[in-house]
């Protein structure tokens, strides 16, 4: 079922970099037939089209923009101090192997932990919430939520993420019963 012709969700991203975490979320959105509008701004690189976008999503009456972004990671605070639209913001560990830099440089330099900070330590009045770090998935999963309460049919489709979640476990558990724990643990990691 599509629960509308237009695109109920922005995502955005501050690099083509970020695309690699960023798709977990386009992936539950998609599972479940949600449409959303996919788009890399930079807060840094192009602050004319970061305002330009607020615009644009309030225009396209978006509902939630989810905004993943790197080491500083200002992205999600800054669209949201253009915005009313609730923001969903994805700290990510940057991971940049497109320039010709050294396996400590490809990482930013706390692991994550900046963007985590940079976008929960919003000051107060200018609220933005945040995942884990790369946890954009999470992130598609928590817009359902939100959409939920003016679609309530998505609440079938979390109960049904709920309930594969369970039955994903007993099955394993069962898995690991028959073949023995050190036989499980060889076949499925090592
Ligand atoms: C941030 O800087 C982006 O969100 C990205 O995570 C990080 C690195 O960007 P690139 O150097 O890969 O373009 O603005």
């Amino acid at each position: 079922m599509t629960y509308s012709k237009k695109p109920l969700v922005g995502i955005i991203m501050g690099s083509s970099s970020d695309s690699r975490i960023m798709q977990e979320a386009s992936t539950i959105l998609d599972k479940y037939d949600i449409k959303h509008e996919d788009q890399i701004i930079s807060a840094h690189r192009t602050p004319s089209r970061l305002s330009q976008y607020a615009q644009h999503a309030k225009e396209m009456g978006f509902k939630i923009i989810i905004a993943g972004a790197g080491g500083a990671a200002h992205l999600p605070g800054m669209i949201a101090s253009h915005t009313t639209i609730p923001v969903i913001g994805v700290p990510i560990l940057v991971y940049n192997d497109r320039h010709p830099k050294t396996d400590t440089t490809k990482f930013s330099a706390f692991g994550g932990l900046d963007s985590l900070l940079s976008i929960t330590e919003m000051p107060s009045g200018s609220p933005v919430v945040s995942v884990g770090v790369n946890k954009a998935g999470n992130a598609g999963i928590y817009a359902i939520k939100i959409l939920a309460n003016e679609f309530p049919d998505l609440t079938k489709i979390l109960d049904q993420h709920k309930l594969d979640q369970h039955n994903s476990v007993v099955k394993e558990s069962d898995q690991l019963r028959t073949e023995g724990l050190s036989e499980f643990a060889k076949k499925k990691f090592m």
